[in-house]
């Protein structure tokens, strides 16, 4: 049994001081490799620290428990964010972090589901979501009491697989699935190319529970995930307004943020700016 069930008394402190940590493993990961998706990372910093020492229940001893909340990235690049929690997790070894993106690595710019913890491949979008409805369904068939809680982004909201999945969710009233739509305002050349407003209206339209909040504000996302537990008879959307670089000033305002490609000496400048506004401690 996994010791880290979720408790109703959430630790903001050391919910900050997990965020910074996630950020520190990301610049690690960046630097080895020169590059990478740290923007995104960045982002979603706050919400995989919320998931992972608030809201999920697993065992990082046991990845397979078969009682474990799924968690599924369907942005299959934004793998640097969860070879960030897995290391702090204690699922994946902090020491293997400078190898993300290199020859060989467990640890790709896109997730393998190879790597432990990870339960999903990625690469090519749009397809979490059908995913996690075939996994909601499963473990509902089964009378598990585990949800599955599926990550995409606002780029995805413009494939039509995903609006596909989000009409089974709603049909086949998923309440154990939660959908954590990360509105970054970025894809690949910049700016979100279509105009996908307004984001939480159409998942109420839907049939989904929907909240939207600001996604780098962890109060803001225990308690959304709070609401989300509540067995309403549909699906759950949380909708989750993040900056990409979110903590390092100098990738925040980067007009183009999909991919960070740096100069090896300058990720120590960025190192120092993120240490000057990050959280030391855990209180
Ligand atoms: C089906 C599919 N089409 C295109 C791509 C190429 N691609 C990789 S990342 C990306 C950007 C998509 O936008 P979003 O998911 O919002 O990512 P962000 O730029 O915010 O990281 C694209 C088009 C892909 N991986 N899969
Ligand atoms: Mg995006």
């Amino acid at each position: 049994m996994p010791d880290n069930l979720t408790s109703d008394a959430p630790d903001f402190p050391a919910l900050r001081y997990r965020a910074a940590n996630l950020r520190r493993h990301m610049l690690t990961m960046a630097r080895g490799q020169g590059s990478g998706y740290i923007g995104q990372g960045l982002g979603i910093a706050d919400l995989l620290a919320a998931l992972y020492f608030h809201e999920l229940r697993y065992d990082p001893d046991d990845v397979s428990w078969p009682g474990r909340d799924r968690f599924l990235l369907s942005t299959g690049h934004y793998s640097i964010a969860l070879w960030a929690a897995l290391a702090e997790a204690g699922v994946l070894p902090v020491a293997e972090l400078p190898t993300y993106g290199a020859d060989g690595s467990r640890l790709a710019m896109s997730t393998l589901d190879t790597t432990p913890g990870v339960e999903i491949i990625g690469g090519s979008l749009g397809h979490g979501l059908g995913q996690g409805v075939g996994q909601a369904l499963g473990l509902r068939l089964d009378g598990s009491p585990a949800r599955v809680f599926v990550e995409l982004s606002d780029g995805e909201m413009q494939e039509g697989s995903t609006w596909e999945a989000a009409m089974s969710g709603a049909h086949f009233k998923l309440e154990n699935l939660i959908a954590l739509i990360d509105c970054n305002g970025i894809q690949a050349d910049g700016a979100i190319v279509l105009d996908i407003e307004p984001v939480a209206e159409k998942w109420r339209a839907f049939g989904w529970e929907t909240q939207e909040i600001d996604g780098n504000d962890i109060a803001a996302i225990v308690a959304a995930l709070s609401a989300a537990r509540a067995p309403v008879g549909k699906p759950k959307a949380i909708v989750l307004r993040t900056l990409p670089g979110k903590g390092v000033p100098t990738i925040e305002s980067r007009e183009k943020a999909h991919f960070v490609r740096v100069d090896a000496d300058e990720w120590d400048a960025l190192i120092t700016e993120f240490e000057s506004l990050a959280e030391k401690t855990d209180g």
